[in-house]
């Protein structure tokens, strides 16, 4: 009997708010009694993918290791979130096959560069700009917006709680809780 995962696929810079979401979601639905899990840097750069830095081909290498943990995990039953950077839309859209168009769930969080800068939680854009980061998503690397997510979320106008709703919505219209 197949199980029936999702994978909700945040996208967006550094400082956009895709943690912040992300933590809500997990909270709203560990609360209703589903399982679910996030994968983010934390628990995936520095174990799985350590060897991985921030080269184009690295991001590719990162980016298709993630959605193939994914994908097992939602033939698992498990609804993963998964909150990376994930810069390119030829990338995200190999996730998208791998995890299989129907459970994956593109979400854009989409937060202006001036807006994460001025966050700047981790004082990263800093040191991009001093040249201290090479190839910094956003001032010296790029970001390609999605065109085709299934749903964007402006953080700036949106507080974390009503991001979180929206994607619960989506994925009751879907039948996945
Ligand atoms: C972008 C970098 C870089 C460079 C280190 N570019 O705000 P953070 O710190 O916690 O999130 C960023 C994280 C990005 O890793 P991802 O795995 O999400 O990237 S990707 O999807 O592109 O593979 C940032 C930190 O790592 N970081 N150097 N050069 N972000």
């Amino acid at each position: 009997l197949g199980q029936t995962g999702a994978t909700i696929w945040l996208t967006g810079l550094s400082g956009s708010g895709k943690s912040t979401v992300a933590q809500q979601l997990e909270k709203e639905l560990t609360d209703q009694g589903q399982l679910c899990y996030i994968l983010d840097g934390d628990n995936v750069r520095h174990g799985l993918n350590r060897d991985l830095g921030f080269s184009m081909e690295d991001r590719k290498e990162n980016i298709r290791r993630i959605a193939e943990v994914a994908a097992l995990m939602n033939e698992a039953g498990v609804i993963v979130i998964t909150s990376f950077i994930s810069p390119y839309i030829s990338d995200r859209a190999s996730a998208r096959e791998v995890i299989g168009d129907e459970s994956f769930i593109e979400v854009f969080v989409d937060t202006p560069l001036e807006v994460c800068e001025q966050r700047d939680p981790k004082g990263l854009y800093k040191k991009a700009r001093a040249g201290e980061i090479q190839q910094f998503t956003g001032i010296s690397d790029p970001y390609e917006a999605p065109q085709d997510a299934e749903i964007t979320v402006s953080t700036e106008d949106l507080s974390p709680e009503a991001a979180s709703k929206m994607i619960i919505g989506d994925l009751k219209g879907r039948g996945f809780i």
